[in-house]
C-alpha cells in the first residue's frame, strides 16, 4: 500500500493484539498523532500464535499473521516481557503464560513473588519491542523501563505485573499511577515514540 501523503495524523494503522490494556496504552501514548485501528474494528478475531524464544520473532509473527488475514493492510504488533535479574531473565519472553494456561495475571504474580521471596536483588525491566510493517516492509522499535520488583503487590490500575513493579525514578507502582504517569516511564510508550519518529521522518522524506 502506499503511505498517506501528507502526515502522520491521515495514516490508519492495525494494532495486531487481542490485549485491550496495550490498545489503550498506545492509544494514550500515540494521542491523536495518527489512527489505530483494533483487530475488532478490523473484524479479525483469530489467534495470534507467540510461538519463539524471542520477543522479536514473536512480535513479527504477529504482524506477519494480521498482515497476511487482512491482505496486506500497514500494521504494527508489539511483544513485551519483564526481565527478572535473579531470575536470569525469566519470565521474558514467557511473561504471558509464566503461570501456565489458562493466563492469569494474579497467578503470574504469585509465582514471581514466591521465585524472588529469597532474592536481595529486585532489579528487573520490561522490553517491548514494536514490529511495524508498512509497504510490505518490516521495521522494529524497542523501548525499555528499568525498575524494582516489589514484595507484594501495591495499587489496583494497569494489568500484567503493573501491581508489583516500581520504575526507577518513581516513588509509585505502575498500578498506582494514572495512565499518563506510567507513559513517563513505559516500555510501551518509548518504542511508540520510536515508531511515531520513523513514520514523521519517512513521510518528510517521500
Ligand atoms: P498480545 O500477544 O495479543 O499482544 P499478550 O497479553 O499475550 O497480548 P504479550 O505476549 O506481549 O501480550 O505478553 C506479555 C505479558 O507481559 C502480558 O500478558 C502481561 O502479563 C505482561 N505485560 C506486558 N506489558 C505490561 C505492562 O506494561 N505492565 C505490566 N505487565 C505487562
Amino acid at each position: 500500500m502506499d503511505l498517506p501523503a501528507e502526515n502522520v495524523r491521515s495514516m490508519k494503522l492495525i494494532f495486531a493484539t487481542h490485549n485491550q490494556h496495550k490498545v489503550e496504552e498506545i492509544q494514550s501514548a500515540i494521542g491523536n498523532q495518527l489512527k489505530i485501528i483494533s483487530l475488532r474494528e478490523a473484524g479479525i478475531s483469530q489467534e495470534i500464535p507467540e510461538p519463539h524464544d524471542t520477543l522479536r520473532e514473536n512480535a513479527l509473527e504477529k504482524s506477519r499473521t494480521i498482515y497476511l488475514l487482512s491482505n496486506g493492510e500497514d500494521c504494527f504488533s508489539e511483544d513485551t516481557g519483564l526481565e527478572v535479574d535473579s531470575l536470569r531473565g525469566e519470565p521474558g519472553v514467557r511473561s504471558a503464560r509464566y503461570a501456565g494456561e489458562p493466563v492469569s495475571f494474579s497467578r503470574n504474580i504469585d509465582k514471581l513473588l514466591a521465585n524472588m521471596s529469597h532474592s536481595t536483588d529486585r532489579n528487573a525491566r520490561f522490553r517491548t519491542v514494536i514490529s511495524l510493517i508498512l509497504n510490505d516492509q518490516e521495521y522494529f522499535f524497542e523501548g525499555t523501563c528499568n525498575g524494582q520488583i516489589l514484595a507484594e503487590r501495591r495499587g489496583v490500575g494497569g494489568f500484567g505485573y503493573d501491581p508489583v513493579f516500581v520504575p526507577d525514578g518513581a516513588a509509585k507502582s505502575f498500578s498506582e499511577m494514572t495512565m499518563e504517569e506510567k507513559n513517563l516511564f513505559s516500555h510501551r510508550k518509548k518504542a511508540a515514540d520510536k515508531m511515531i519518529l520513523f513514520l514523521n521522518q519517512k513521510i518528510l522524506n517521500t
